[in-house]
């Protein structure tokens, strides 16, 4: 019975990659993947036209029937594994046989993806970008002539796209469409029909004042992900705009950021915008993974304050510690200061047990980065004491134990401190590592930028650009062995308007040309203008 099940999974799966191989060469040939021309709405006047026209129908129809072959194949073979796990479990559980390609030739994590990315400014950008980076064909959807606020913010280059953009919008294509034109309506309701997400951070009600309701997308695409950043989740604020540096007021990072003296900190990092990007990109690849059992999408929303608490969840925890008894890892508690009700902020105390501190490094005088993050880790106290000449501190009963450093802990950074003082941050970061001491360099941008090692994994990545010339980005940080990310510059304003029109959306070339003096996809005026000509 085993045996017979686990034969019937195997055709089974066998028949679904052929037919996902099949839709995959058919999708390759039919244009940008996904075209739908319908033969009714192509009305081509030459004859050649309108043959290449009835074969690009006929390989959309194609592309069409494998598709639906593949999906049909596949829920059978789930329902095989449903009924027989142990041959699942063998087979791969119901999902093609590995492929034979050497790793990183087997195309992208996310290929065949197709992305409607209504984003703008940070937080959605850095989700569809991360997308982009896995494989996922992004299409920008910006306004005509403004586009995406960011590309004029913190221009370095006149008349160039800044960085705030061109960093945030690498590997998309972009197209303008003015989504409150009759016209333009139209020509988004045909992008939701042939993409998987839609991914938006608009103020609240913003996307449902456009007419792009949950339901309306729904009835369109049954299968479409409707992905929204929003700063707060359903509650009292959820009305509210929100950037970064409220995020991190309202997520709980700004109280718990900064010296104990000194009123709340914002920090560098944004964890706001990019922090909460990254959760929608997570959400989305889950949701995409539950489609392929339900054959539906589902909305994900990930609000900013949400966001910003993951990321700070260890102070919540010591919130809930602090009911017990002072934080004794905290320096207050060594210093003898009482705690109040709330987490203090711990200036660069460690958010783990191990007591940590910035310490100054040869040279602090005149570069504000010569500092050293340095970790006294129980296990390798030994080592510390060896290497900053202070031996007799293994001994000590003052200083042996951690909890009998606790309240010295001041004085023991302070003779730390004066061996770091001794030495530039990177021999500090050799002479300890070689054994094995924990201690982190206080790497400036500048050093980062010119970091050889970062730019050999694709961390960073120098990108030419059209019209600002040579830039540096950050790559892919999420690295995939068997899904290789080649960055590319950001899109201009508009750059793929008609490529997408054409060979996404399958409109002809005199359909392209009524379009372009509707208003839908230009400046209003210029609309205007064109319409009157
Ligand atoms: N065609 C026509 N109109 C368009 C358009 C297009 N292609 N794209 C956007 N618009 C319109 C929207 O429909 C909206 O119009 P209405 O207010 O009349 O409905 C308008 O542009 C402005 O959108 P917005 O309110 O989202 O933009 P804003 O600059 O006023 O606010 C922000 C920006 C970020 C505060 C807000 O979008 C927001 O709170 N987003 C959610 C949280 C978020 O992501 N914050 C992080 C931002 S990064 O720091």
């Amino acid at each position: 019975m085993a045996k017979k099940a686990k034969r019937a999974a195997a055709r089974v799966t066998k028949k679904a990659a052929v037919a996902r191989r099949a839709a995959a060469h058919a999708k390759a040939r039919g244009a940008a993947g996904a075209t739908k021309p319908s033969a009714k709405r192509v009305r081509a006047p030459k004859k050649a036209l309108a043959n290449k026209q009835s074969m690009l129908a006929a390989e959309a129809r194609a592309a069409r029937t494998a598709e639906n072959a593949a999906r049909k194949a596949e829920k059978r073979s789930i329902k095989t594994a449903k009924r027989a796990p142990a041959a699942a479990v063998k087979n791969g559980n119901g999902h093609p046989k590995p492929s034979t390609r050497p790793f990183g030739q087997a195309g992208k994590a996310l290929d065949g993806v197709r992305i409607l990315d209504f984003t703008h400014v940070q937080s959605g950008p850095t989700c569809t970008q991360l997308l982009a980076y896995m494989g996922a064909d992004v299409i920008k959807v910006e306004r005509p002539g403004v586009g995406d606020i960011t590309r004029g913010q913190l221009r370095d280059v006149p008349n160039a796209d800044s960085l705030y953009f061109t960093m945030l919008n690498g590997n998309k294509r972009s197209i303008t469409i003015d989504s409150k034109h009759p016209k333009g309506r139209e020509i988004l309701d045909r992008l939701i029909k042939q993409c998987d997400v839609l991914v938006e951070n608009f103020a609240p009600g913003a996307l449902d004042r456009m007419g792009l309701t949950w339901e309306h997308i729904h009835k369109l695409n049954p299968r479409m992900i409707v992905a929204s950043v929003k700063g707060f989740g359903p509650g009292p604020y959820e009305d509210c705009k929100v950037y970064e540096n409220v995020a991190q007021c309202a997520g709980g990072s700004a109280s718990t950021t900064g010296f104990r003296e000194g009123p709340p900190l914002v920090t560098g990092a944004q964890i706001g915008d990019s922090g909460t990007g990254l959760h929608l990109a997570l959400g989305i690849v889950s949701a995409l993974y539950q489609r392929i059992r339900t054959g539906r999408g589902q909305k994900v929303l990930c609000a900013m304050q949400d966001g910003v608490l993951n990321l700070a969840r260890v102070k919540l925890r010591d919130q809930q510690r602090l009911a017990h008894g002072p934080l004794k890892e905290y320096s207050q508690f060594g210093e003898g200061v009482a705690f109040g009700k709330a987490v203090p902020r711990a200036g660069n105390d460690s958010g783990g047990g191990q007591p940590g501190w910035i310490l100054k490094c040869k040279g602090w005088e005149d570069d504000p980065d010569a500092y050293i993050y340095f970790i006294t880790q129980a296990p390798v106290w030994g080592a510390i004491c060896d290497l900053i000449g202070k031996p007799e501190w293994k001994t000590d009963p003052d200083y042996a134990t951690p909890n009998a450093r606790l309240p010295r802990l001041k004085a023991i950074f302070g003779t730390i401190e004066q061996w770091t003082m001794t030495k530039t941050k990177f021999e500090v970061m050799d002479l300890c590592n070689a054994v094995d001491i924990p201690v982190g360099p206080i790497l400036s941008m500048k050093e980062i930028a010119e970091e050889p090692s970062l730019r050999q994994t694709g961390t960073v990545v120098e990108v030419d650009h059209p019209t600002r010339g040579k830039y540096l980005t950050v790559g892919n940080p999420i690295k995939l062995s068997d899904s290789p990310c080649e960055v590319a510059r950001s899109p201009l304003l508009g750059e793929h308007t008609e490529e997408i029109l054409g060979k996404v959306l399958g409109y002809s070339a005199s359909e392209v040309a009524e379009i372009k003096t509707s208003g839908a996809i230009t400046p209003a005026e210029k609309g205007a203008r064109a319409e009157a000509a």
